[in-house]
């Protein structure tokens, strides 16, 4: 029989890539569960939607008997915990939220494991914002955990949670730190994507001779360890699959800050420029007078900023052999492509 897999998170980047990534790789079955909301966002299952060996059910983290009920159902052989309120900017207006989902959510479907079926194999994804405002780089496992945002604290706790749950009730239950991971699924609301899109607003309005909007950022000094997701779900796979459990964490082991990430972008679309200024005056231009097409605005600072990540995945490479194979500029290249194409084709419908 065809193994059966229940991954929560399924409209999101992770979640739609991990199933892909299973329905090419595998023959099991995927169960694909999505919480119930005004207006779900499916673009990013259209790819297998209409797989036969996928399907969508629904559920809540924040509601056990939701999660009782798909583990009873589907008595699925792994589950893969990628729901989440997963945006660190937005975890400081609502970390009862943020905890509940993040945190408590992961014992929910512990819980669940436990009581009906002790044999599925349980990953949790974790987080380099449980480190924080880091003491040395690159960071590794044995950093500590000093989160400087409700969203990072949450996943330091899903983390020591599954620990507990794996040595108390021996689950196979691994919790991985994951750096900063984009790509072609990636939300508007995380910096990468949010430059992606604009860049392409901006270079279709400078060729048609339109004016357009700045960039708008927050801190630009930013430093990300930045992966593509697609790498990284092989890695997790991976740590399903070992004959013991064990945590993980997955890096580039490059760092890049979001000014680097900003001129690639405009460089990937043929509009290459310079940083001049520094603070609050730091702008993007192609040339000095020209009008900015980036620029920095206070309203995008968070309370506490988390300036450097840099993670060192080498305990994953030499362990279970994983290797990222996608480099920054091809991830920075390939979204600015498809965020270039998706701009003309809205411009063409709207005309
Ligand atoms: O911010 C700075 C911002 O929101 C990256 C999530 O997947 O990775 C992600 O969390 C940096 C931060 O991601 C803007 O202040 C500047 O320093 O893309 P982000 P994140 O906070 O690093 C970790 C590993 C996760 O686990 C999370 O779930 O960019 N930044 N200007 C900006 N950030 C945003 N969003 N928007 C700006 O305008």
């Amino acid at each position: 029989m065809n193994k059966k897999v229940l991954i929560t998170g399924i409209l999101g980047q992770d979640g739609a890539n991990m199933a892909e990534y299973l329905l090419n790789t595998t023959d099991h079955e995927i169960y694909g569960m999505q919480r119930r909301s005004g207006s779900p966002n499916y673009d990013n299952i259209k790819a297998f939607e209409n797989n036969p060996r996928f399907s969508l059910v629904d559920g809540d983290l924040t509601d056990s008997s939701s999660i009782n009920r798909l583990v009873s159902g589907i008595e699925p052989d792994y589950f893969i915990n990628f729901g989440a309120n997963s945006f660190v900017g937005v975890s400081w207006d609502v970390p009862l939220s943020v905890f509940d989902i993040n945190a408590s959510g992961v014992i929910r479907c512990l819980e669940a494991i436990k009581k009906i079926k002790p044999d599925c194999r349980f990953y949790s994804a974790g987080s380099s914002e449980e480190f924080g405002d880091v003491d040395y780089s690159p960071q590794d496992l044995k950093h500590p955990v000093k989160p400087r945002s409700p969203y990072g604290a949450s996943k330091a706790a899903a983390r020591h949670i599954v620990k507990v749950y794996r040595e108390s009730y021996n689950i196979y239950a691994v919790h991985s730190i994951l750096f900063n991971h984009e790509g072609l699924r990636r939300g508007e609301e995380f910096v990468t994507r949010k430059i992606t899109k604009k860049v392409a607003e901006i270079k279709h309005k400078i060729d048609a001779g339109e004016a357009f909007e700045t960039l708008k950022l927050g801190n630009i000094d930013s430093k990300r360890d930045w992966s593509d997701s697609r790498d990284f779900m092989r890695g997790v796979w991976l740590m399903l699959n070992q004959d013991r459990p064990k945590d993980y964490l997955l890096a580039s082991g490059e760092v890049h800050s979001v000014k680097d990430f900003v001129s690639s972008a405009f460089q990937n679309a043929g509009v290459p420029g310079l940083w001049s200024g520094e603070g609050l005056d730091a702008k993007f231009r192609v040339f000095e007078k020209n009008t900015p097409l980036a620029e920095v605005d206070e309203k995008w600072f968070r309370p506490a900023e988390v300036s450097l990540l840099h993670g060192d995945p080498s305990l994953a490479q030499k362990e279970l052999g994983w290797k990222r194979e996608i480099s920054f500029d091809k991830m920075v290249k390939d979204m600015v492509e498809l965020d270039l194409a998706i701009y003309a084709k809205e411009a063409k419908k709207d005309k």
